[in-house]
């Protein structure tokens, strides 16, 4: 289980902020627009207690204060619990909190104790990453390439499909890749002999270099949650690629947009 490391997180708040004007220059619009017209919801004055949880590899530095800083960005009422686990929980019902965020090592939950809803974060982070990608305001194409089919990546593709993009995906996991065409009807990308070029993609995989040089068109938005990042810097630069990559936070907004 990958798990986010405290130096990963010291500057949350710049990176969301960086990657937004990146979304806003490819897509014409906001995380946050983009959140509200993918799960027609508007975000209120929620209050949202985040309670830190000891489980497993434990509390990981800035991970309960990254939360609380997109709760301020959003202009919700936020608040970390004094304590964590089971005595945090009631915290925060006592506190009245109308949304719980906790993660232990294995799940990363937002529920809305007001109206039932409950999300996980690697749905919702896929399906935000996709959005994003096929938003890609000089795209003339509903080609889109996704790297990637595990817990993220499926949410992902199947967002873009359900959305009728003709979504091209690469897995070396053979059992994911038949799930992703079985299931979701997904074509598979082979990714030594395309030709194929996207300008379009969504990437969500945990290694480096996924994204190779003949996959991308010259200018192109390649969308990722991905950590490190799979797209080598030198092909970022050498190319004309808007990069949206960041940590926590994007997925995190699409978590609580999907709740409320
Ligand atoms: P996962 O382990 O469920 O799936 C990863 C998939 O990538 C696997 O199916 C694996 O076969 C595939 N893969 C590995 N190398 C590949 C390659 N070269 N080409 C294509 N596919 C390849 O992981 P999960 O939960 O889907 O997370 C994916 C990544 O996203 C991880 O790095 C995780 O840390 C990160 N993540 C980031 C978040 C954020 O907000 N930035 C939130 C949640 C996860
Ligand atoms: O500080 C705490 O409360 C810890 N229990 C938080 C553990 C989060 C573990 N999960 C991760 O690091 C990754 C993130 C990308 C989000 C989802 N999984
Ligand atoms: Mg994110």
């Amino acid at each position: 289980m990958a798990l986010l490391t405290p130096n990963e997180l010291y500057n949350v708040s710049q990176e969301f902020e960086k990657n937004n004007n990146i979304v806003k220059r490819a897509t014409g619009l906001s995380i946050e627009d983009i959140c509200e017209s993918v799960y027609n919801t508007k975000l209120g004055s929620e209050k949202i207690g985040i309670i830190p949880i000891t489980a497993g590899n434990g509390i990981i530095g800035n991970f309960a204060e990254s939360l609380f800083t997109i709760t301020n960005y959003l202009e919700l009422d936020g608040f970390i619990t004094e304590h964590t686990d089971v005595a945090g929980y009631y915290e925060a019902i006592k506190q009245y909190a109308d949304i719980l965020l906790m993660a232990d090592d294995y799940l990363f939950i937002a529920h809305n104790l007001k109206n039932g809803k409950i999300a996980t974060n690697h749905v919702c982070t896929g399906v935000i990453y996709a959005e994003i990608a096929s938003r890609c305001n000089y795209a003339d194409t509903k080609d889109i390439l996704v790297i990637g089919l595990g817990k993220v990546g499926y949410a992902g593709a199947s967002h873009l499909i359900k959305k009728g993009f003709n979504v091209y995906a690469y897995d070396p996991d053979k059992m994911a890749l038949e799930k992703a065409v079985s299931e979701l009807g997904v074509r598979p990308y082979d990714i030594y002999n395309n030709g194929k070029r996207f300008c379009m993609v969504f990437e969500a995989t945990p290694n480096e270099n996924t994204i190779t040089e003949d996959m991308i068109s010259e200018r192109c938005l390649v969308s990722t949650p991905g950590i490190p990042c799979g797209l080598n810097p030198e092909l970022g630069k050498n190319y004309d690629v808007d990069l949206v990559m960041e940590p926590l936070l994007i997925g995190v907004t699409s978590m609580l947009y999907s709740v409320v």
